[in-house]
């Protein structure tokens, strides 16, 4: 069998939170030896992509949504390399930046995919649109334009892309969701699975279901993790903290069953906030994390 490879892609942009440090998130990832570990598991790792924002580009001051051209422009450049590295035969590893960036990852990957399923694991669940954001904060509206619900379309991103169908997205780890993000995941026929579900049936049954729903009739599986779906305790480096996360344990066994399936093609880890951070604990979890994506395990 030939030798899996990931690329790992790095978007060290911030501007789609409301606090600035997340842009520094893909380098302290990588400091704390992520291409490393990951070769060491027996993959062929390409570590050396980096999307910038090109340069001069910048939104009108003054409009309800922050930062639209910047993260339209970085997003174009990331999803020219995820769809690069797909067409490769690479796994795509987007490490972020704030959880906008998980637009243009959506964008590249469904111009080859086309019936994705995307678990989202995340405190939020990022489907405000322009009109509903309660921030203008644009990381939280992307999953709501992977779904097509917003007027910034993905097809806008990458030629050939497509939105989501909302029955095979599942969200993992939801406590924090504003009014009309509650009347849409009621509405559009996507599945989530709150802190609550998650305490009643356990993680191991949730994310069984979650691959059931974003795995069975799909051409590919693609993980949007953000962070802050990790219980501050510890992961206290990210912009939004919710309390009442997932445990250091179930984000492990959550990661370790989604890799004993080899159903995921694809992920975004996304969040990570050094300046937020705590003697960089956030950013170690996320290289451990990532480990138990890719297969490490502790015996
Ligand atoms: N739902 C709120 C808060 C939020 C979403 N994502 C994060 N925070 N990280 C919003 O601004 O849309
Ligand atoms: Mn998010
Ligand atoms: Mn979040």
């Amino acid at each position: 069998m030939p030798e899996q490879s990931i690329s790992i892609i790095r978007v060290p942009f911030g501007l789609g939170a409301g606090r600035p440090g997340s842009e520094h998130g893909p380098d302290s990832i990588m400091k704390f030896g992520l291409a490393k570990k990951l070769a060491g598991l027996g993959y062929d790792v390409e570590a050396d992509r980096s999307i910038r924002l090109p340069e001069g580009v910048r939104s009108p001051a003054g409009t309800k949504m922050k930062h639209v051209q910047e993260v339209l422009a970085v997003c174009t450049r990331l999803g020219e390399a995820v769809s690069e590295a797909v067409a490769d035969g690479r796994i795509p590893l987007v490490l972020g930046g704030d959880h906008s960036i998980a637009i243009g990852s959506l964008a590249g990957l469904t111009r080859h995919y086309g019936n994705m399923g995307v678990i989202w694991v995340d405190a939020h669940s990022d489907l405000n649109t322009e009109s509903t954001s309660p921030s203008g904060n644009m990381h939280g509206i992307s999953l709501a334009a992977g779904l097509g619900l917003t007027h910034l379309k993905l097809k806008q991103i990458a030629e050939g892309a497509a939105s989501l169908k909302a029955e095979h997205c599942v969200i993992i780890g939801a406590r924090d969701l504003d009014r009309d993000e509650k009347a849409l995941i009621r509405s559009c026929g996507l599945t989530c699975f709150t802190m609550h579900e998650i305490d009643r049936l356990g993680i191991e049954q949730v994310v069984r279901e979650a691959l059931r729903i974003a795995g069975q009739g799909t051409d590919g599986v693609h993980l949007s993790f953000d962070i802050d779906s990790v219980d501050p305790i510890e992961a206290p480096g990210t912009g939004t903290p919710v309390r009442g996360g997932l445990s250091y344990r179930e984000a492990h066994l959550l990661l370790e069953l989604l890799s004993e399936s080899g159903a995921v093609t694809s992920a975004d880890f996304v969040e990570v906030n050094p300046l937020l951070d705590r003697n960089n604990q956030t950013s170690k979890l996320a290289v451990e994390l990532i480990g138990s994506l890719f297969g490490s395990r502790i015996l």
